[in-house]
């Protein structure tokens, strides 16, 4: 990490950063402090002193300034603001890549994926930017037409998660400010840097672009009453939330207690039916990715492998193989494919999973600290694979870690009922040569998941689709197809072109 002072520099940020930044300005803040590792070897990256609600509304109040201005320029030209934006993001590609891995611990090629990610969702704002599309619809009286309008919605509260410290911010804001919206940032407390970075480079070309209000963004770095702040404001008709299920929750019931929008992309508990016409070595390839990739930590992780019966000696035995010898360790080393957790909580979290798996029957391999050839002072794991019945109680609960689950199944409507079995409904995939089996997989009455793949993995979604999920998961749905909507407000224009007055539903009336 020796060139950690250049890259922050070059991402406008220092070792001592303002937990409140709006717009082109930061300032001093009085809540408690917060030291930033990094997971990768525990060392400081950042101290700071970290925001307070009061921040929060205040960055709320420049939001809601800002509306008024970006809501009336015209969309195309928000979309030139969001171009630029990308263009600037490919510049800084490797350099906020690198800020990635040190801050959650990505590998770099993950890490650098995840700021393409930003790019992708750029150039779809972009594009979205003069296709914010209202229907015009046939009106039942004479001489009158009916149309929709989108109209900017207001400033946006975005609240993230660390796994995602980058990507996820930017599908929003990238979304927002097409859609004429201002965005307020609440990041993870364990990735504040990424979110100032993301900030500071979007103020890059807000600096340059005349129309743009320099509070489209704000970043508030604090703790829970923070999030309780933008949850509870009613000045952000939308907040978008991701993170754990209690989180959403909160932030769901915060946000309906004023009868504002959440969108909420929460937990998953992924599974992969894998039936016996597989093609087996792209099921274990894609297995691999999903199960250990992130080292567990992606909400479309996958978790819960379905096997047919007659496959599953063969499968979980060419698993096992790969998971020891994959490579284990720093991050930013080539060649590495698992680095580390994000914290010690983390690890414990994984190890009392693996515990209580044994306890109900399960059969561990892998699994336990690996200490030997990683840098001293992070959380390194070796993944595991847990031979389990489909009643087990651990199957319902997702624990962020490389852990994978195996079960088996006799018939496909057998597997689809054990995969659909649990609280949570993010991703899920089946791998099958059977075209009956697939589309049965992807049916009304099959997965009940946001994501349903067939012959891929469970993680690594493109930005075009539509992301997030059911149950537990909580309904939002983030991206791309027409994840916009939750940006902006519907008007029905009905427009009399006659000198009469013709009510609808044939109503007559004297005066
Ligand atoms: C998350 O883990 O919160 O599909 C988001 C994926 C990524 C996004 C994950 N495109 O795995």
């Amino acid at each position: 990490m020796s060139d950690l002072a250049s890259t922050l520099a070059t991402l406008g940020l220092s070792a001592n950063p303002d937990a409140l930044a709006i717009g082109h300005e930061t300032f001093g803040t009085s809540g408690s402090e917060l030291t930033v590792t990094s997971p990768i070897d525990g060392s400081t990256l950042a101290t700071m002193k970290m925001a307070t609600p009061d921040d929060a509304n205040k960055a709320i109040a420049a939001a809601k300034e800002a509306f008024t201005a970006w809501r009336t320029v015209p969309a195309p030209r928000r979309g030139e603001l969001v171009r630029q934006f990308g263009n600037r993001l490919r510049e800084h590609k490797k350099t906020l890549g690198a800020l990635v891995s040190w801050e959650v611990g990505k590998i770099t090629a993950e890490a650098e994926g995840e700021v393409q990610e930003m790019i992708d969702i750029c150039d779809f704002a972009v594009g979205l930017s003069r296709q914010l599309y209202g229907l015009s619809i046939q009106s039942e009286r004479p001489g009158h037409r009916l149309t929709e309008q989108w109209h900017p919605l207001g400033p946006i509260g975005v609240i993230t998660a660390f796994n995602f410290p980058v990507a996820v911010w930017a599908w929003n804001a990238a979304l927002a400010l097409v859609c004429g919206d201002p965005v307020v940032l609440k990041p993870s407390e364990k990735a504040p840097l990424c979110a100032l970075a993301c900030h500071n480079i979007l103020m890059e070309v807000i600096r340059d672009f005349d129309e743009a209000p320099a509070a489209l963004s704000s970043v508030v770095i604090g703790m829970r009453d923070v999030g309780e702040a933008v949850a509870g404001s009613k000045d952000l008709p939308l907040v978008s939330a991701t993170g754990s299920v209690p989180m959403g929750k909160a932030v769901g019931q915060a946000v309906g207690a004023r009868l504002g929008r959440s969108l909420l992309e929460l937990g998953g508990n992924n599974a992969m039916i894998v039936t016996e016409s597989a093609d087996l070595d792209l099921a274990v390839r894609a297995i691999t990715f999903s199960a250990v990739g992130t080292t567990g930590q992606r909400c479309t992780t996958l978790r819960r492998l379905i096997v047919h019966e007659s496959l599953k000696d063969e499968l979980v035995a060419k698993l096992k193989k790969i998971f020891e010898t994959v490579a284990i360790g720093d991050p930013t080393r080539d060649g590495v494919l698992i680095g580390p957790l994000i914290d010690e909580a983390a690890g414990d979290a994984m190890d009392k999973a693996l515990e209580e798996a044994k306890k109900q029957g399960g059969e561990v391999f892998g699994g336990g600290r690996l200490t030997e050839g990683v840098p001293a002072g992070g959380t390194y794991v070796k993944p595991a694979i847990v031979e389990i019945d489909a009643s087990a109680p651990i199957l319902q609960q997702e624990t962020f870690a490389p852990i994978l689950y195996v079960l088996t199944y006799t018939d496909i409507d057998q597997a689809i009922s054990i995969q659909n079995d649990v609280p949570q409904g993010l991703s899920s995939a089946i791998f099958t040569g059977s075209v009956l089996d697939a589309e049965t997989f992807c049916g009304p009455a099959g997965s009940d998941c946001g994501i349903a793949n067939v012959n891929i993995g469970t993680s690594g979604a493109e930005i075009g689709g539509a992301f997030g999920g059911e149950k537990e998961t909580g309904g939002g749905r983030e991206s791309g197809s027409d994840a916009w909507k939750n940006y902006m407000r519907r008007a029905t224009n009905t427009v009399n072109y006659t000198t009469q007055l013709p009510l609808a539903q044939g109503i007559t009336f004297d005066v």
